[in-house]
C-alpha cells in the first residue's frame, strides 16, 4: 500500500474540519494512496502541540517551512488565512509536495496567477494541486451538475445564488482577521461569495463573464479582543448580477448580516427544460422540476440524495441516513488521493481558483466604480 505523509498548516476552524477528513477518509473510502497525518504546523509551540495531539497529528512544527524539508511529508494542506496561501503553496509545489489549499485561492489575482504558474511547473513533474471548494462535494450538488450535464435542464437561462450568514449582524461581535483586508483579501465576498461563484459555475459548467456589483460595510469598527476597537476594512455584504459566457443571467448575494440565516447557501438554476434548487441548510435534498413531466402533476420534487447510486453516498450509510457539512471535506480528500494515485489532475484546480479570483476582482472593481459593468478577465 502506497502512503503519502501529510503536513497541515493552521488548526482553526478549517484545520479542524480537514483533520476530521484526513482521519475518516481511510475507513470510508479505502483510498489507493493512504494518508499519514505526519505533522501539524502553527506559530505557538505549546498550542500547536496540544492541537496536534487532539486532532490526530503525529508531530508538530512551529515553522511551516520545516514541513517542506521533511522527507516523510509529500502533501501540504494549507488551512491558514488567505494572506499565507500564495507563499506556502508556491514554496511547497516548488519543493515537489502536492498541495491542497483552502478557498479562496488567494487574496489577489496576482497571487493566484503566481500559484497557477507554480502548479503548472509542478504538474509537469507529476505533483498535484487542488483548491478546497468543498461544497462541490455535497452529494446533492454533484448530482445537480450531473443533471445539467445530461441535459435534463436544457439551456440554462437563470442562476440565482445566495450565501446567507448572520454571525456579524450584532455590531458588538468582535473584530477578527476576517475583517482585515490585508489578511482576508475581502469580506463576505471572498469568504462566502467565492463559494456561490464556484458552486454556480460547477453546477452549470459555465463561467461568469461580467458583473455589476454593490458592496456594503454596515459596521465599520468593531471591538478588538485585546481592547479598544479596530477598523473593518472589508465588505459585510456583496451583491452582484452577472452574465455567463453562454448567455445565462445570474444574481448573487453574499452577506453576514442575514439575521436568522446561519449557513444558507442557496442556489436555483432554471433551464429551458427544467429547474433545480438546493439549500445547504438541508444539504441532503435536491429539488428538481422536470419541465417535460405531464402538466397536471409536474412540479418541484424533493430528491433525498442518500442512495448508494448517488455521488459519494454509497461510501457511508444506508439510504436515508443523512450526511453533514464535514463529509464534504472527506470527499474532497478522497478525490485528491485518487488523483494522486491514478495520475489525473484533480479539480477544482488552481486555474479554477484563479478564475473565481478574477470574478471576485471584477466584483470589487465594479463596486468601486458605482456598479459599473466589469468584464471578468480571461472570459
Ligand atoms: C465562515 O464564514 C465560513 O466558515 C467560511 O470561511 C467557509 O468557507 C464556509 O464554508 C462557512 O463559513
Amino acid at each position: 500500500m502506497t502512503t503519502v505523509g501529510v503536513g497541515m498548516v493552521g488548526y482553526a476552524f478549517m484545520g479542524r474540519a480537514h483533520s476530521q477528513a484526513w482521519r475518516s477518509v481511510v475507513p470510508f473510502f479505502d483510498p489507493p494512496v493512504r494518508p499519514v497525518m505526519a505533522a501539524l504546523a502553527g506559530r505557538t509551540g505549546n498550542e500547536v502541540r496540544a492541537a496536534a495531539d487532539r486532532l490526530g497529528w503525529a508531530s508538530a512544527e512551529t515553522d511551516w517551512k520545516e514541513l517542506l524539508r521533511r522527507d516523510d511529508i509529500g502533501l501540504i494542506d494549507i488551512c491558514t488565512p488567505g494572506d499565507g496561501h500564495a507563499e506556502i503553496a508556491v514554496a511547497a509545489l516548488d519543493a515537489g509536495k502536492h498541495v491542497l489549499c483552502e478557498k479562496p485561492l488567494a487574496n489577489t489575482v496576482a497571487e493566484a496567477e503566481a500559484m497557477v504558474a507554480a502548479a503548472e511547473r509542478a504538474a509537469a513533474r507529476g505533483v498535484k494541486s487542488m483548491v478546497g471548494f468543498n461544497y462541490r462535494r455535497v452529494p446533492a450538488v454533484t448530482l445537480a451538475r450531473k443533471l445539467v450535464l445530461e441535459g435534463r435542464l436544457g439551456t440554462i437561462r437563470h442562476i440565482r445564488a445566495q450565501y446567507l450568514q448572520d454571525w456579524l449582524s450584532d455590531p458588538r461581535s468582535p473584530w477578527t482577521w476576517r475583517m482585515d483586508r490585508d489578511r482576508a483579501g475581502s469580506g463576505a465576498l471572498g469568504d462566502i461569495g467565492a463559494h456561490i461563484i464556484d458552486t454556480a459555475q460547477f453546477i452549470t459548467g459555465d463561467t461568469v463573464a461580467g458583473v455589476s456589483a454593490l458592496t456594503e460595510t454596515f459596521v465599520p469598527e468593531r471591538p478588538h479582543p485585546d481592547g479598544g476597537t479596530a477598523r473593518v476594512t472589508v465588505d459585510d455584504a456583496a451583491l452582484f448580477i452577472g452574465r455567463t459566457r453562454r448567455g445565462a443571467t445570474a444574481v448573487f448575494e453574499a452577506t453576514r448580516f442575514a439575521t436568522g440565516r446561519k449557513n444558507s447557501l442557496r442556489i436555483e438554476v432554471n433551464g429551458s427544460r427544467g429547474s433545480l434548487a438546493f439549500d445547504l441548510e438541508s444539504l441532503n435534498e435536491l429539488w428538481f422540476h422536470d419541465g417535460t413531466d405531464d402538466g397536471e402533476t409536474a412540479g418541484f420534487r424533493r430528491i433525498l440524495v442518500t442512495e448508494p447510486s448517488h455521488p459519494y453516498a454509497g461510501a457511508w450509510w444506508p439510504p436515508g441516513h443523512v450526511l453533514g457539512y464535514e463529509h464534504t471535506f472527506t470527499h474532497e480528500i478522497a478525490d485528491l488521493l485518487a488523483a494522486i494515485a491514478d495520475g489525473t489532475d484533480p479539480r477544482p484546480s488552481f486555474a479554477d481558483g484563479l478564475q473565481v479570483q478574477r470574478v471576485l476582482a471584477a466584483v470589487q472593481d465594479s463596486a468601486e466604480r458605482g456598479s459599473g459593468w466589469a468584464a471578468v478577465e480571461g472570459s
